[in-house]
Formats: C-alpha cells, sequence, structure tokens
C-alpha cells in the first residue's frame, strides 16, 4: 500500500472540487474580517480567493485609478468611492443579483447612498466613527484623574501631547478621517469645503507633530494593545480590537475609545467592484454571502465595528451593539457629520496640507 500516493489524489481530487468554481480576488482593510470567514465562503461555493489588504484609502484609490489592478471586489469608504465612480473606475452593483440585499440596515444604507448620491453603489459593509484610543492609566498617570479623554484636546493640544509624548502618541494616516476633525476641534463644521480652513487645521497638527511617535492607520493597533503607545487617533472597531487583544494578553493595559465631545466623522466601508473585474459573478457571490445575518454577525463579532446589516443584530454581541463607541448614543450621533466628496481643488489642498504635516511640519 502506498498511502501518500492515495492522500495526493485525495487532495488533488478535492482541490479540484474546491476550486470548480474559479476565483475571487478581494482587497480589503486590515483587520476587517473575521479569521474564518474566507476559508467558508471557500469551502461552501467551490471560489478559490486571494485576499489582500490594505490601511488607507489613498492606496486602494492609486490601484483603482491606475486600472488592471485584478481585483474584483474591493472596500472603499464612502467619499472616495464617490470619486472613484466620478473616474468611472467603479461599476454600478445590481441590486437584484443580491438575494440578501433585504437583510441591510436601511438607515445607514440610505445615509451612505445619499453621501454618493447614488442607491447602487455599493453595499455597506461596516461603519464608525473616527476618535481617540486610549491606555486609561497611562494617561492618568501624566494628565491627572480630569485628563479630558472625551475631546480632542488630549492629543491636539500641544500641553497634552508633551506630556504624552513620552508614552508615545499616533495620529491615522488618514487626510480625510483626521483634517474634518481638527477643523471641527476648532469649532468650524466638520463637513466644510472651506479651503482655508484646512490649511488651519495643518497648523494645528503642525504644532502637535513634534510630540507625535508616528503617523500610520494600523501598526497602533498591536503598539497601544501592548503599551507601546498611550493614545491614538483611531477608527472605533480598531481600538476595539486593541483593547481586546491587551485584555486577552491579560497585560495589564486597559484601553478605552472616546467619540470626542466637540463631534466627529461618521463613515461607511462598501463592498464595491472594480468596471475592469474579470470575477464579476463570483465578486455577486461574495457580496451576497457577505449579507448573510450569520456572515455578518461573525464578523462583526470578530472586529468590533458595527454592521451595515440590519438582520445581523440578533446575533451581535449585546457588549458590541450596546456601546456607545461602537453604536454611539443618540446624545453623540448629533455632533456626527459624514465627510463631503471632495473635488479636486479641495483634494489638492488636503493633500499638500498632509504631506507637510506627515513629512515633519
Ligand atoms: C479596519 C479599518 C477600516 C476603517 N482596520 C476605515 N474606514
Amino acid at each position: 500500500m502506498k498511502p501518500t500516493i492515495k492522500y495526493a489524489a485525495i487532495a488533488i481530487l478535492a482541490s479540484n472540487i474546491a476550486y470548480a468554481e474559479g476565483q475571487l480576488n478581494i482587497y480589503n482593510w486590515s483587520d476587517y474580517i473575521a479569521e474564518d470567514t474566507i476559508a467558508n465562503f471557500e469551502a461552501e461555493t467551490g471560489i478559490s480567493v486571494t485576499y489582500d489588504v490594505y490601511d488607507s484609502n489613498e492606496v486602494l484609490e492609486a490601484k483603482m485609478m491606475a486600472g488592471s489592478s485584478g481585483y474584483d471586489l474591493v472596500v472603499p469608504t464612502g467619499d472616495f468611492l464617490a470619486r472613484g465612480r466620478e473616474a468611472g473606475v467603479y461599476a454600478d452593483i445590481d441590486l437584484a443579483r443580491l438575494a440578501n440585499i433585504g437583510n441591510q440596515d436601511r438607515q445607514v444604507q440610505g445615509l451612505a447612498d445619499a453621501q454618493l448620491e447614488a442607491r447602487n453603489a455599493g453595499v455597506v459593509y461596516m461603519w464608525g466613527t473616527t476618535g481617540i484610543a486610549y491606555n486609561v492609566d497611562m494617561v492618568r498617570e501624566r494628565l491627572g484623574d480630569n485628563a479630558p479623554t472625551d475631546s480632542w484636546d488630549l492629543i491636539l493640544d500641544p500641553a497634552n501631547a508633551a506630556k504624552l509624548a513620552d508614552c508615545g502618541i499616533a495620529i491615522l494616516d488618514a487626510p480625510t478621517d483626521v483634517l474634518p476633525n481638527v477643523v471641527a476641534y476648532q469649532g468650524g463644521a466638520g463637513d466644510t469645503t472651506d479651503p482655508k480652513l484646512f490649511e488651519k487645521a495643518g497648523e494645528v497638527l503642525n504644532a502637535v507633530r513634534p510630540h507625535l511617535r508616528y503617523i500610520h492607520s494600523s501598526q497602533s493597533i498591536n503598539d497601544i494593545a501592548n503599551g507601546d503607545i498611550c493614545a491614538a487617533i483611531m477608527w472605533s472597531g480598531d481600538a476595539f480590537q486593541a483593547a481586546y487583544r491587551a485584555e486577552e494578553a491579560n497585560n495589564g493595559h486597559v484601553i478605552d475609545y472616546s467619540i470626542p465631545s466637540e463631534g466627529t466623522n461618521l463613515w461607511f466601508d462598501l463592498m464595491a467592484i472594480p468596471a475592469d473585474a474579470k470575477n464579476v459573478d463570483n465578486a455577486y457571490k461574495f457580496i451576497d454571502y457577505m449579507m448573510r445575518a450569520d456572515v455578518a454577525a461573525n464578523n462583526v463579532n470578530y472586529v468590533w465595528y458595527a454592521s451595515g446589516n440590519q438582520a445581523a443584530k440578533a446575533s451581535i454581541d449585546p457588549e458590541i451593539l450596546e456601546h456607545p463607541g461602537i453604536y454611539p448614543t443618540e446624545e453623540s450621533q448629533k455632533k456626527l457629520f459624514v465627510v463631503p466628496v471632495y473635488d479636486a481643488r479641495l483634494d489638492r489642498v488636503v493633500n499638500r496640507v498632509w504631506s507637510r504635516f506627515s513629512s515633519g511640519g
């Protein structure tokens, strides 16, 4: 008997069955899906998935604008999807092909559709806020019991930033998630399109630049969980993933997240199909699979972001559903704004202000 040959034959047979339905190339945010989702989808559909990740809308946008990315399914934030659509790099979604579309949270999908001025641009995967993640004890040690942990002051006031510099501050490398909030911090409207307010926001950031450890959009999850940084401008779910990792590691670090009282942006990430996607049928199958209530709930329970799926709520961990940092209270909702789609002129200002800041002020 030659067991190895027998096993090899089984393996070949299995792989033929498993991948008989072709390929699907996905490009999604890092730390944004449950560990078993892709394997479950492959096992159930026989589609072979290549799954790559990014941590920046700008990186995704550059790939989409260049074309021939090879991706069939991507997950841009609403304002970036809108700009991509203007440039013709995304296909409309044929909602009639999605059996599970009725599971979507209509209110959330409606807000995203309003931002995009379209009903068929994409399907909201997750949504969230941009806020402040902080190490409760490290911040208290340096700024006292009345540390302004519920205000952008914690990081944007240079006096506070100077005191936190030794334990480490990080800011997202995401101009359209950070600059509008600096505008709001200065008393302006977060959904402004006035270039002058962005120039001023850049000055506020430049003033705290010397006190920052780094500007990066995914490194801070592990760093704050491990106590290597103590305060960060972060996206909601990433902050809770960090809190969870610290808890799991039992390392003594307690991480919390706040939606600043001055307000913050509410964003939506949507599943979308590039105009030049090759495996369009499989992209639809994937979107529909992700909209299944059980699949959507499993993802939320892992990534701690709010879901675009209403039907999933019955199976989402109550700790997540009831958490004001994940599903904002009515009170804090009043202070939330959606970033409008910037035109080319404002986009240039934003990029200039940001590169001055990120390259050192
Ligand atoms: C996931 C980050 C997604 C939020 N790590 C950005 N909109």
